[in-house]
């Protein structure tokens, strides 16, 4: 157990509220795991996977109304609600509590309450922090098992006094003396709720991914941020690479991209251009403080890859295919007959039949997915075989170039660099994406999402982009990562994407690392510097020369089109604003009218 008084007083709390039937503290040993997991196969929560076919893995499907993220009911619910700013839900804190409170009363009848310490980041790690997760779900530990570091290590080092950071969970599906469990319980009211200056996050009604399992968005980048900008560090949705180029040289890479624009494919890349070397360090979340040498240093706070199923097969993403061979947990992807999963996307041919996420006999001449868009797979980390050799280490890796990214049809070209960092931190706030099937709600529709934080950020936006803006002011200009916006999604006339992507993207890297190398390898265009011609290595790849030259047109107009959306959307934030941002739209504008 623990000494932590805070801890104790706060499960002691806890318990008085949820009135749970009782409580168990978790060691997150493999035992624990083998054990809920087969609770859950009692409840007819998991089906256990063909053992021949999938060691020690999991299948579950979730309620058809939790599937996703709900972005809608997440509220940042800050003392006072210009703290929380235009782009998140805010509910005044005394009122949010007092819902919350009779929502959580008596809520765990019946069920265990389930105590997890966990580590995010490497135990012991200065950029790591600790937090505990109350919840009623045995799906829960067992993924939480997987994501984070959990266990009595964790509590030894939180001590007799330290602070850490509460995330209570409920799937709100108490159990009365009539009420039978069922296999994924959940409640149609849902409430994602922060109080940053608490350090506290209260989730009720959903049982599924970023919603339940609360070290991931809602600690390590809603809260996490908030605590970022307290103490002059960054908490990023951001994966992290390692790449070595065929001289051996080696410099990591963290990237922001939106929900599900393949953040976990370019995180474990296999490099279409011989000698290129991709190391996966994160896929998902990057924490990053300075170092005393001056320059940037990031972890991966968490332990696994909670990654999108559909899509991903041997050629789209090898690695993380072999990330999942093994003590996995498939979340509403299809079942095969002989008890392994599919999904679409993963094979050429269809199988004659599978069961579906809907548990329904399903066949190809069925119009209609087997899987869910939003299925996912939760796979060890360490499994993946290009996991880099430095993505434990405590002290982080240095980053040398962070790239922003989105999914955008048209206009943004296929990459650029920013003139400074400043400049940088205006590409960041400029990502504007196509909505996917992470969240709930309506698809491909283009949003604003800047950083690729738009759901994930705990505080006012505006600030955010100020704690940008002076965390580059805190170490010399030459130690500052560079920074690169990508679109791998641009469209050509006939509707098509005009560049190939997944593998192939290691071109576009070693631009990149060519410019980190000083290299003049660019032209300006108004955005900022783009490759000089037939500097992006196209070797082996048939793609034709216009082609190459229309991924990084921009025509006056679209560029313009572009200023003026950015003005609309910077009006949002008011005073919070930083000026340095409105100057750099003044300075693009000034640029392209040129
Ligand atoms: O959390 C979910 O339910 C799905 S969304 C997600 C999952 C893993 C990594 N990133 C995301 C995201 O929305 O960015
Ligand atoms: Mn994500």
């Amino acid at each position: 157990m623990t000494k932590n008084k805070k801890l104790i007083q706060w499960v002691n709390d806890v318990a008085a509220l949820c009135e749970p039937e009782y409580i168990y503290w978790c060691s997150g040993t493999d035992e624990e795991f083998k054990e809920m997991a087969e609770l859950l196969v009692k409840k007819g929560a998991f089906i256990k996977l063909n053992k021949e076919k999938r060691p020690n893995s999991y299948y579950a499907v979730s309620d058809p109304t939790d599937v996703a993220r709900v972005e809608d009911k997440t509220f940042i619910c800050s003392e006072r609600e210009e703290d929380a700013g235009p782009t998140n839900n805010w509910v005044d804190p005394k009122d949010m509590k007092n819902t919350l409170n009779g929502l959580f009363k008596g809520s765990m009848h019946g069920r265990a309450m389930y105590v997890i310490p966990f580590s995010m980041g490497p135990i012991g790690s200065k950029i790591g922090q600790i937090g505990v997760e109350l919840t009623d779900s045995p799906y829960v530990v067992c993924n939480m098992k997987i994501m984070t570091r959990m266990g009595p290590e964790v509590l030894a080092q939180l001590g007799e006094d330290d602070d850490f950071v509460q995330c209570l969970h409920s799937v709100g599906h108490p159990l009365g003396d009539n009420h039978q469990d069922i296999a994924w319980p959940c409640n149609r009211t849902k409430y994602i709720v922060h109080f940053p200056e608490e350090r506290s996050i209260w989730s009720y009604g959903s049982g599924y991914g970023g919603n339940a399992l609360l070290g991931k968005k809602c600690f390590a980048l809603r809260i996490a941020s908030a605590m970022a900008r307290d103490e002059g560090w960054l908490a990023e949705h951001m994966l992290i690479v390692g790449i070595t180029s065929p001289e051996g040289v080696k410099k990591y890479i963290a990237a922001a991209f939106p929900s599900a624009c393949g953040k976990t494919n370019l995180a474990m890349l296999s490099s279409a251009l011989p000698g290129w070397k991709v190391e996966c360090v994160g896929d998902d979340i990057a924490w990053m403080k300075y170092g005393e040498d001056g320059r940037l240093y990031a972890i991966n706070p968490e332990n696994g890859f909670f990654g999108v199923a559909p899509g991903t097969s041997m050629k789209t993403n090898p690695n993380a295919m072999l990330s999942m061979t093994k003590n996995t947990i498939f979340t509403n992807v299809a079942m095969t007959d002989d008890r392994d999963v599919w999904w679409e996307g993963m094979t050429d041919e269809k199988p004659a039949h599978v069961l579906d996420w809907l548990r329904r006999d399903w066949n190809p001449s069925l119009h209609r997915a087997a899987a869910h868009p939003n299925a996912r797979f939760t796979a060890p980390a360490k499994q993946c075989p290009v996991i880099d050799p430095n993505w434990e280490d405590p002290a982080g890796v240095p980053i040398s170039a962070i790239l922003f990214g989105g999914r955008r049809g048209h206009v943004i070209p296929l990459v650029h660099q920013s003139l400074s960092w400043n400049h940088g931190v205006f590409i960041g706030s400029m990502i504007s994406s196509e909505t996917t099937a992470a969240a709930a709600g309506t698809l491909g529709q283009l949003r604003h999402d800047p950083f690729a934080m738009l759901p994930f950020c705990g505080y006012n936006m505006g600030d955010y982009f100020k704690h940008w803006i002076d965390f580059g002011k805190k170490t010399s200009a030459d130690k500052l990562p560079k920074v690169f916006y990508v679109n791998w999604f641009r469209k050509g006339e006939d509707g098509k994407f005009m560049w190939p992507g997944y593998g192939d993207n290691i071109r576009v890297i070693k631009w990149i690392f060519e410019r980190l190398d000083g290299k003049e390898n660019y032209v300006e265009n108004g955005l900022g510097l783009v490759p000089a011609a037939g500097s992006i290595d196209t070797t082996g790849l048939d793609i034709p020369q216009d082609t190459m030259q229309k991924l990084f047109t921009l025509s006056k107009e679209d560029g313009m089109l572009e200023v003026d959306e950015m003005r609309k959307y910077y009006a949002l934030f008011g005073d919070h604003l930083p000026e340095e941002l409105n100057d750099e739209l003044l300075a693009l504008e000034a640029r392209l009218a040129k």
